[in-house]
């Protein structure tokens, strides 16, 4: 089997969903890295809602094999936060039409002043799903669910944008797979050397 990999691709629809001690203003603004900036006011020092980024468009992903097996997902987040020490990503989960399994893979670390491209997962990193889960005909219902926490009352987290790339392996129809022929076993006659 080839390895191959496909993206980093955008996100097409934004949401922030509670629960939580702040919603996403404006998320659809993480859609591209322009230095506009989905923003969480945190209303207390808590977790923020969830910043839902799903569905990357049908052309990106029509170029994935339909019999690839997807092996890994990567996403990766531009963010910043107000005020140093003060937040951190608390929550990196996949979704699939909008419903949240597996394992977070935030880090917990302090989020700088500055943008920061924080990288999630990636190859052989399915996230605590299972490969039967993601076959490429389900890649457009996947999602990711972002949020923060704030030891401060409204400190701002910021997110310019997140993007998804697939790992995958694939074997193209038509590989000839080498026949194995035994080698031929020579006769032996008593008495000759
Ligand atoms: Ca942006």
């Amino acid at each position: 089997m080839a390895a191959y990999s496909a993206g980093p691709f955008k996100f097409t629809e934004f949401s922030s969903v509670p629960p939580g001690y702040g919603a996403w203003q404006n998320p659809g603004l993480a859609a591209e890295s322009d230095d506009s900036r989905a923003a969480c006011d945190f209303a207390s020092s808590n977790d923020s809602e969830r910043l839902r980024c799903e569905t990357v468009s049908s052309s990106d992903l029509a170029g994935i094999p339909a019999g690839a097996r997807i092996t890994g997902i990567e996403v990766t987040a531009e963010w910043r936060g107000s005020a140093s020490l003060a937040m951190w990503d608390s929550l990196v989960k996949l979704c699939k039409s909008g419903v949240e399994a597996g394992s977070s893979r935030a880090t917990g670390e302090y989020l700088p002043t500055e943008d920061e491209t924080r990288t999630y997962g990636g190859p052989g990193d399915l996230w605590g799903w299972g490969e039967s889960d993601w076959p490429v005909s389900a890649l457009d219902e996947l999602g990711v669910n972002i949020r923060a926490n704030s030891d401060f009352t409204h400190a701002v987290a910021s997110i310019d944008c997140v993007k998804v790339r697939f790992y995958y392996d694939y074997e193209p129809h038509g590989a000839v797979i080498p026949e194995v022929i035994p080698p031929e076993t020579p006769e032996v006659v008593p008495g000759e050397v």
